[in-house]
């Protein structure tokens, strides 16, 4: 369903430029990207970033059998934003051992998932080597599974606890067993943000560069952006503009991942969530931005059922996996799903009904099934 610019009635000369632009497949710049947030309207951000999505995915739409660990939520840092986190001797924290952690991966003996997504806090007790025998063990007990792990946050603490360089830590690592990186940690990378939202973890520059080195080392990797609170429209292109240098360089990111931010239990409560309107533009005009990273993500967790599907029509191509019950993140930040799961079969509909391909994948996209 890809229409072009004869079908839309313009009344904002300069959209009209940029969707031009989009249509001729010239990237646009991060002014266009700001203008379209700040002037365009939905319906014409649907259209574009709908073309930017089918230009590159077709119809399809993928999503993958997956379950997470949180092995901690023991965390040296103190985010505003975090609703999950846990001093040490925190009646609220957990702190798995390696073979509590195993355990989880047992419980799924026999079943078909394909990944398992680990991330969590930064406890102060934990390095690479301990991350390196659940890694070790989890591909002898399972060695068809592929283990996305650790944010850049939890990598850099781990890497310099260990007194690691970057490559070598990371190249460690993958000799553990790690296959890919989630994307997590990166939230808003301008300064003007960050330091008020997360100032003492892993800067930006740090972000990027251990992304960076990954990628160079064969190992892919996914970003976020955490959207929706103090930051400005500036401030996300900002953001966006930054993945596409990175991308430009390495082609290592395989998915772009939104995440709205989420109100309850932190010490950003009193900021209200962001509308599904703005949802809907954040989606698009990531679509429309980020023109080299293949996929863009909606996180059906934390924006529930409906939303998601509404965001297949605004550059989304992507709804993660099936996760059956195994995050506690977002649902401690306010999320409606208190237990997220949901079956393949279920997920295959939510795609169906809004007309869509429903592809199971693996974490790099190779396809497993069409339905
Ligand atoms: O970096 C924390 C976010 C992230 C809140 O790579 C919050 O496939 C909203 O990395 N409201 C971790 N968000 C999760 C993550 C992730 C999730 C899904 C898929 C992938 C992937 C990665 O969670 C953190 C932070 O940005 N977060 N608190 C909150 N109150
Ligand atoms: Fe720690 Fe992550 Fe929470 Fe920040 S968002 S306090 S790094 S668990």
């Amino acid at each position: 369903m890809i229409l072009n610019n004869k079908d839309y009635k313009y009344t904002d000369k300069e959209v009209e430029k940029i969707a031009n632009k989009v249509f001729s497949n010239i990237r646009i710049t991060e002014e266009d990207g700001i203008y379209l947030f700040k002037n365009a309207e939905l319906g014409i951000l649907g259209i574009l970033a709908n073309y930017v999505r089918e230009k590159i995915n077709g119809n399809n739409t993928y999503f993958n059998r997956n379950f997470h660990i949180e092995p901690t939520n023991i965390c040296i840092y103190d985010c505003e934003f975090c609703s999950y986190k846990a001093k040490v001797n925190d009646p609220n924290g957990w702190d798995y051992s390696v073979s509590q952690m195993l355990d989880i991966v047992k419980s799924y003996d026999g079943k078909p998932v394909t990944e398992v997504h680990i991330v969590g806090g930064v406890h102060p007790n934990r390095d690479l080597f301990y991350y390196g025998e659940l890694l070790q063990k989890i591909k002898k007990h399972r060695p068809d599974i592929h283990i996305k792990a650790f944010t850049a946050v939890e990598l850099d603490f781990m890497i310099r606890k260990a007194k690691f360089g970057i490559n070598e830590g990371l190249l460690k690592l993958k000799e553990f067993g790690l296959d890919s990186i989630p994307g997590g940690g990166a939230e808003i990378f301008h300064p003007e943000i960050r330091k008020h939202i997360c100032d003492t973890k892993a800067s930006t520059n740090q972000w990027l560069d251990i992304h960076e080195a990954a990628h160079n080392n064969g190992i892919a990797s996914n970003a976020t952006i955490l959207y929706g609170h103090i930051e400005k429209y500036e401030h996300r292109i900002h953001h966006l503009n930054k993945l596409r240098e990175l991308q430009d360089r390495t082609n290592g990111f395989n998915t772009f991942i939104p995440l709205k931010y989420k109100k309850e239990n932190n010490r950003m409560s009193e900021i209200r969530e962001v509308n599904t309107i703005e949802d809907l533009k954040n989606f698009a005009v990531s679509r429309i931005f980020l023109d080299n990273i293949p996929h863009l993500k909606a996180y059906w967790p934390m924006l529930g059922r409906d939303l998601t599907q509404l965001s297949l029509s605004f550059g989304v191509d992507d709804i993660d996996g099936t996760i059956d019950d195994t995050t506690k993140i977002y649902s401690m930040a306010g999320a409606k799903d208190k237990k997220p799961k949901m079956t393949t079969l279920q997920l295959v509909e939510l795609i169906k009904n809004v007309k869509r391909i429903p592809i199971e994948r693996d974490t790099l996209y190779n396809t497993i099934k069409k339905y």
